[in-house]
């Protein structure tokens, strides 16, 4: 941003030039990852990633398939805050409903 000329008292132009950067800094995002286990029913887990993922039926099954083959996968990614409310959100839900199942988050 330049600042307009500023006229002083003996009539000579002095300016101030200020440069701002452009706003570049992006915030620090963290992977929200669930964790596979033997017990947690299938139909729960998709149940969870359309609940607090908000993720299409076709999309959760995929997501749960893969943690349930992989042992570990990718919910969403979000800023700290976030990603953390998600997470004790889950971990409360499962609790409520006497499932083991793990979440997690890992910064990107
Ligand atoms: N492995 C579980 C079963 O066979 C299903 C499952 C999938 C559990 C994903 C947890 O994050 C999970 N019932």
């Amino acid at each position: 941003m330049t600042k307009a000329p500023v006229k002083t008292d003996n009539d000579t132009e002095t300016g101030v030039i200020t440069k701002t950067r452009p706003q570049t800094q992006k915030p620090a995002l963290y992977k929200v990852l669930l964790l596979n286990d033997d017990f947690t029913p299938m139909e729960f887990v998709v149940h969870v990633l359309e609940l607090f993922f908000n993720k299409s039926g076709e999309d959760a099954y995929t997501i749960m398939l893969h943690v349930h083959q992989k042992g570990v996968g990718v919910c969403g990614v979000y800023t700290f805050e976030v990603a953390e409310t998600k997470v004790t959100q889950v971990m409360d839900f499962a609790k409520q409903n006497g499932h083991p199942l793990q979440c997690t988050l890992e910064k990107e």
